[in-house]
Formats: structure tokens, C-alpha cells, sequence
């Protein structure tokens, strides 16, 4: 399989509820490289440009509202499969139907509040990744680990 990058963001929850490092040792132990890290809080504008596609629908006001509420965490990550591995670590969409084992299964409440975006696709990747990121916040490395996956 092809070595990949994703984007990921951890929503406002993770950063309230002290949970961004018990999420990260996830990733970093699941054999992601954390090869861009940054925290912020997000625009409207950014949000907005982000959700864009769920524009109209009934919880898009308040999804950004939670979303630009408190600082988030994205990040970009590299590993053989990223994109399917991360959406499956994260699990699904609604928290009810999250399996224990997935970040949303194991701390997500309300589906609104899910802890974690993943990109779904090699174009949303791509497309997140450059919504959020410029060319020179990104610093790929390898730590020689691949071999003892
Ligand atoms: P995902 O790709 O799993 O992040 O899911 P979506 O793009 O469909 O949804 C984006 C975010 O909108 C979710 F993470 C949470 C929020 N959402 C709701 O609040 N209610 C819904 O019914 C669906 C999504």
C-alpha cells in the first residue's frame, strides 16, 4: 500500500476535556508521522470553507458554532494508508454507533461534539491540507520505525 497524508483535526472538545495527548499517543503509536501540528482557533470563515458541503442542512449553524467556539488541534498525517486507517480509528460519524476500541466510540457523547475530523477521501485530503496548511509548516521525517510495524 501507498504511504499517504491525511489531515486530521481535534475539535474544541479535546483541548476543554484534556484529552489531545491520550489522542495523539493514539496516533503516534498507531504508526502515524506527525509531520505538520498546529492549534488554533478557527474563523468563521475557515469553518465555514471547511463544512462548506453541509451548507443548508439543519445542525451546520450550530456545528460551526462549536467549531469556532475554543481553540482546535490539526494536524498532518503520513503512514502507509493514512486516509481509510485514521477514518477508521476515528470511527463513525454518530458517537451512538461508534465502537468502543474508536476515539469517538471511546470518549464521543454527542454526535456534534465527535472529538476528531478526519479526511474521507485523497481529494478532501488534499483539499484539507491546503485549506490549512501552507508548503513550509510541513516537515516529513522518518525515524527508521517502519520497519518494525
Ligand atoms: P465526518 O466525515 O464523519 O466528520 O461526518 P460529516 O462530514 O457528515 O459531518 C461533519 C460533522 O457534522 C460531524 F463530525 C458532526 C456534525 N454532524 C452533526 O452534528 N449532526 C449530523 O447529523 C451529522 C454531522
Amino acid at each position: 500500500m501507498a504511504i499517504e497524508r491525511t489531515f486530521a483535526m481535534l475539535k474544541p472538545g479535546v483541548l476543554q476535556r484534556r484529552l489531545a495527548g491520550e489522542i495523539l499517543t493514539r496516533l503516534e503509536k498507531k504508526g502515524f508521522n506527525i509531520i505538520a501540528l498546529k492549534q488554533e482557533k478557527l474563523s468563521n470563515k475557515l469553518a465555514e470553507r471547511h463544512y462548506a458541503e453541509h451548507k443548508g442542512k439543519d445542525f451546520y449553524e450550530p456545528l460551526l458554532k462549536y467549531m469556532t467556539s475554543s481553540p482546535v488541534i490539526m494536524m498532518i498525517l503520513e503512514r502507509e494508508n493514512a486516509i481509510a486507517a485514521l477514518r477508521k480509528m476515528a470511527g463513525p460519524t454518530d458517537v451512538n454507533e461508534a465502537a468502543p476500541g474508536t476515539i469517538r466510540g471511546d470518549y464521543g457523547v454527542i454526535t456534534r461534539h465527535n472529538l476528531i475530523h478526519a479526511s474521507d477521501s485523497m481529494e478532501s485530503a488534499k483539499r484539507e491540507m491546503n485549506l490549512f496548511f501552507s508548503e513550509d509548516e510541513i516537515t516529513p521525517f522518518e525515524d527508521g520505525n517502519e520497519r518494525w510495524y
